[in-house]
């Protein structure tokens, strides 16, 4: 079906009068770049590994070798996607809008290659690495990209992991709670390309809701942020979100 041109200008009226946005992406803005979304099969020697399993702390202390391969699997992919107009149309709203706020719960770096400053990543980041241990940061060279194994700490001997959130840990304090008077403040809050599963970051969008937000959700497919939003724009947002900002200008 599709949002219609209607409701593309209809999002299109509360964002060109909005002093302050958040918005929200997930891992359905990466897929039109080339990255699989966390819970499409995946591929290839993971295709029968649950990626709940795989992004856990029980998930590395059981098979770690198993779980570096696979973030090693998805930091070299990360870095020869290109962002798409999705990207790129959010870094354009981030231009327009006076108090803007992007929150994602990817771990890749495709907001701030398509020239998105400030970017919230409640889940942490794939270019992120550190000590177990001693949490010394550690830099990735090739030869840990090529390893079956997380390689061993410089200062310490414990084991490397990546500097992503995973299941059963903790989101960064300081930046949920940035997020979360961004929704607070928000007059408008755009959700794009989450199932909406994965808390806390899931109740963000009911947060800004809650406080008055105007909420537009963004998805192929519908979800349980699309059925409490204002307004949902069916499609892919490597389409929809370009077709707003044409509607803005
Ligand atoms: C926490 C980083 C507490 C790693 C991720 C038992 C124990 C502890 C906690 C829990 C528990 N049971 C439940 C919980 C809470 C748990 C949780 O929410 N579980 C769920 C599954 C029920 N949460 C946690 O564990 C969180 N921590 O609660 O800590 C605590 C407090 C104090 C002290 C200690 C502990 C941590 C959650 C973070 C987990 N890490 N990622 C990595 O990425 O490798 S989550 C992971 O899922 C990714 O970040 C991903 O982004 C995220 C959410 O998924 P989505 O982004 O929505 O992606 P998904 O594939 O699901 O959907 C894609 C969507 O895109 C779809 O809707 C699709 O239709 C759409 N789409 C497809 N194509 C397009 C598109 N949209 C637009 N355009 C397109 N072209
Ligand atoms: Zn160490």
């Amino acid at each position: 079906m599709g949002a219609s041109e209607i409701e593309i200008r209809r999002a299109a009226e509360r964002l060109t009068n909005c002093r302050s946005c958040a918005v929200m992406t997930g891992a359905g803005v990466s897929a039109e770049s080339g990255v699989p979304t966390f819970r499409d099969a995946q591929t290839g020697l993971y295709a029968n590994v649950d990626p709940m399993k795989l992004a856990s702390v029980e998930g590395f202390r059981e098979d770690p070798a198993m779980v570096w391969r696979w973030y090693m699997a998805r930091f070299g992919r990360a870095r020869v996607v290109e962002p798409n107009p999705g990207h790129f149309a959010l870094a354009r709203l981030a231009a327009r809008i006076e108090r803007f706020t992007l929150i994602t719960q990817n771990v890749d770096d495709l907001h701030e290659r398509a020239g998105c400053p400030d970017v919230l990543h409640l889940h942490g980041s794939i270019a992120r690495y550190f000590c177990t241990d001693c949490g010394e940061d550690h830099t990735l060279t090739d030869d840990d990209r090529a390893a079956p194994e997380p390689p061993a700490c410089a200062h310490c001997g414990g084991m490397i992991r990546p500097g992503v959130v995973w299941f059963g840990e903790a989101l960064p304090r300081d930046i949920f709670g940035a997020a979360e008077r961004a929704c607070r403040t928000a007059e408008v809050m755009l959700v794009a390309g989450t199932s909406g599963v994965v808390f806390p970051a899931a109740d963000l969008p009911f947060v800004a809701r809650s406080a008055g937000a105007y909420l537009i959700d963004v998805n192929p497919e519908r979800t349980l942020i699309s059925d409490r939003a204002d307004l949902f724009l069916e499609g892919p947002s490597g389409e929809v979100l370009p077709r707003v900002l044409g509607a803005m200008d």
